[in-house]
């Protein structure tokens, strides 16, 4: 049996990454693929459980390698428990989220020197790497403006800062250190990396996603 494809989604806040993996599992469905949808940190009971610790805030004051850890011990349980086999029985996988946002979150945004993230990378991901990323790009600001849309608190419509979880309360510098680290990673790795521009409206994303799927695999 031919090996499921393994696609991954990145990007900063509220680019549009949760709504367009629903929209592209289900149109890979219809073409008769059998489709994982699942996202990082997350994706196995165990890593459920270490992302509730990670968007708490809890473990923040330990510092960016004791959050990279715990990412990479939530990807393994996905890795060894979800997406591996899902692959080899020839599912295809869509993730919102995978490496890159240790790359970019703990790594460049976050201050843990990038040669740290490629061993715990290689440790835990080894030869399972992602056939085809799709980096979502939009300016920071709007981003944010549409995750506290989406979840409105206060009387004003707005979330309060003690609303936003762990990342999404960073400053703007961080937001804007991530976007150059995704397009970074984009650059240095065409053959596997596609940009989108995440500001245009759903449906305009969704078909730049499909053209991309289209143009990589034989659908
Ligand atoms: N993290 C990390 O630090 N290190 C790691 O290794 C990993 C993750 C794997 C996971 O949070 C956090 O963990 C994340 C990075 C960090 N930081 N934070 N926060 P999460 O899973 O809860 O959140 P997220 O991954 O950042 O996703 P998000 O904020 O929920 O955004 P999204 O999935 O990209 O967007 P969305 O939910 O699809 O859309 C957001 C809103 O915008 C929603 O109301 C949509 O209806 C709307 N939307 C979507 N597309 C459009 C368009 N095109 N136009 C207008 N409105 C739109």
């Amino acid at each position: 049996m031919a090996r499921g494809k393994f696609i991954t989604f990145e990007g900063g806040e509220g680019a549009g990454k949760s709504t367009q993996a629903a929209t592209l599992a289900e149109r890979l469905r219809r073409t008769g693929l059998s489709v994982l949808q699942t996202r990082e940190p997350g994706g196995t009971p165990r890593a459920e459980a270490i992302r509730e610790v990670l968007l708490s805030g809890k473990a923040k004051r330990f510092g960016p390698l004791a959050e990279a850890v715990l990412f990479y011990a939530a990807r393994e349980s996905h890795l060894e428990l979800a997406i591996r086999p899902a692959l080899e029985q020839g599912t295809w996988v869509v993730s919102d989220r995978f490496s890159d946002s240790t790359r970019a979150y703990q790594g460049a945004a976050g201050g843990l020197p990038r040669s740290i993230v490629d061993v715990l990378d290689a440790a835990v991901v080894g030869s399972t790497r992602p056939d085809l990323t799709i980096i979502f790009d939009l300016p920071p600001e709007l981003g944010l403006q549409r995750v506290a849309r989406r979840n409105p608190q206060g009387a004003d419509g707005e979330r309060s800062a003690s609303d936003l979880d762990r990342f999404e309360s960073m400053t703007i510098a961080f937001h804007r250190d991530l976007r150059d680290e995704f397009l970074t990673i984009a650059k240095a790795e065409p053959q596997r990396c596609v940009v989108v521009d995440a500001s245009l409206s759903m449906q305009m994303v969704a078909d730049e996603v499909w053209s991309a799927i289209r143009k990589r695999f034989d659908l």
